[in-house]
């Protein structure tokens, strides 16, 4: 009996002990806090903390959206759902705890290239009143050429309808779209665009090629632009992302150079009617006339940064080919972190949520990548556990 009773006890202890050591190093569950399980698979926190969205338990990272395809832009509804575009032409509704809707809210006729597709997307200011919602997409308008274009379109039940297109025949190529759009402080429409492969045209303020331009939100020369078009800033390669911060500064990220000339990435910060010096111009050089970046990633090194978010004082951008997250503060931002260096796979949207935390998407499906189980994903990283 008694040798029965002890069989028994060292059974049930060792049973509790396997468990307590398989539980801890279960994947799926990264967190104990304040009595709250957070779920890396869904990136579900079990508190009522993160309804004010101020919750810092959040992990360090955690998988808050999945099996998208090449998620290019995201852009936060008032109610904290999330639009998000996917290259090859789809609009998609992911819910403000993660779950993916499967019927999309906008198809568009895209005219997919190795890097050309449905890229950036923004809400109007005044979104709650109006519903516009705004896109950048690549399009052909003979099966031959190949352009970008902005429209406006309205949110109603769920689907994006009523077109109506406010920048046309922006030069486009196989690469070099540029892409990004977000309304700025002043309540204009900024918009990046590539050099389409042609450098010279980002030196030629007429052209929408190699720029960041500043429209109305009908897609007129906003009042005061230089040149009176719709230039802001000229000379940029293929600028990917943009931000402003806290005092209204923007700041931009750049491609450098690729091939043989691999490298020069670019952190600018962006001013009226300046000359950023591509072609004429690369990494630290400097030229009358011309702006040298903040920021650069050195000859060989590559960022391929895409899009950057402001956030506490600090910048953040991710890269495609650096397959990282990058940091610095806006006070000295010459002193450069890395973060998840190719942990991720290939990183191209970073957006600072209202629960500030930074929502990141991977690009590992678009043809340059190696998909991960899950992918493309949406990340949700808390920048305090960095
Ligand atoms: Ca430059």
């Amino acid at each position: 009996m008694r040798i029965r009773i002890i069989l028994l006890t060292f059974t049930i202890v060792a049973v509790v002990a396997v468990i307590l050591v398989l539980y801890s190093k279960w994947p799926g569950i990264t967190n104990f806090k304040n009595g709250s399980l957070i779920s890396f698979e869904t990136g579900i926190i079990n508190t009522d903390k993160n309804k004010n969205g101020l919750n810092q338990d959040f992990p360090k990272v955690s998988v808050f959206s999945e099996k998208l395809k090449v998620p290019w832009s995201i852009a936060f509804l008032p109610n904290g759902d999330l639009l998000v575009t996917e290259r090859e032409g789809r609009v998609r509704l992911v819910a403000k705890e993660g779950q993916l809707t499967s019927e999309p809210v906008a198809k568009i006729a895209v005219k997919q290239t190795a890097e050309g597709g449905l890229h950036g997307i923004t809400l109007h200011p005044n979104f709650a009143k109006n519903k516009f919602v705004y896109l950048y997409y690549t399009y052909s308008e003979n099966g031959g050429n190949t352009l970008n274009k902005v429209s406006r379109f309205t949110f109603e039940n769920n689907k994006l309808v009523s077109e109506q297109v406010i920048v046309d025949k922006i030069p486009g190529a196989a690469n070099h779209d540029g892409g990004r759009v977000k309304f700025g402080p002043d309540g204009f429409l900024y918009i990046t665009t590539g050099d389409a492969q042609n450098p010279s045209q980002a030196q030629d303020t007429n052209s929408l090629a190699g720029k960041i331009l500043r429209v109305t939100d009908t897609g007129e020369p906003a009042p005061g632009n230089p040149f009176d078009k719709r230039t802001y800033s000229y000379g940029h390669r293929n600028p990917q992302g943009i931000t402003w911060d806290k005092n209204g500064q923007l700041w931009e990220t750049e491609h450098g150079p690729s091939g043989v000339e691999t490298g020069n990435d670019e952190l600018n910060k962006i001013e009226l009617g300046k000359n950023y010096g591509w072609p004429t111009i690369r990494g630290m050089e400097m030229r009358e006339g011309m702006v040298t970046p903040i920021l650069e990633s050195g000859r060989g090194n590559t960022w391929a940064p895409a899009d950057i978010a402001y956030l506490d004082g600090f910048l953040y951008f991710v890269g495609l080919r650096g397959e990282a997250l990058y940091r610095v503060t806006i006070e000295k931002p010459t002193k450069l972190d890395t973060f998840f260096k190719k942990e991720y796979g290939r990183l191209r949207e970073i957006a600072a949520g209202s629960d500030n935390m930074l929502y990141v998407t991977t690009s590992n499906r678009d043809g340059r990548g190696k998909p991960k189980d899950g992918d493309d994903k949406i990340l949700r990283i808390n920048p305090n556990r960095l």
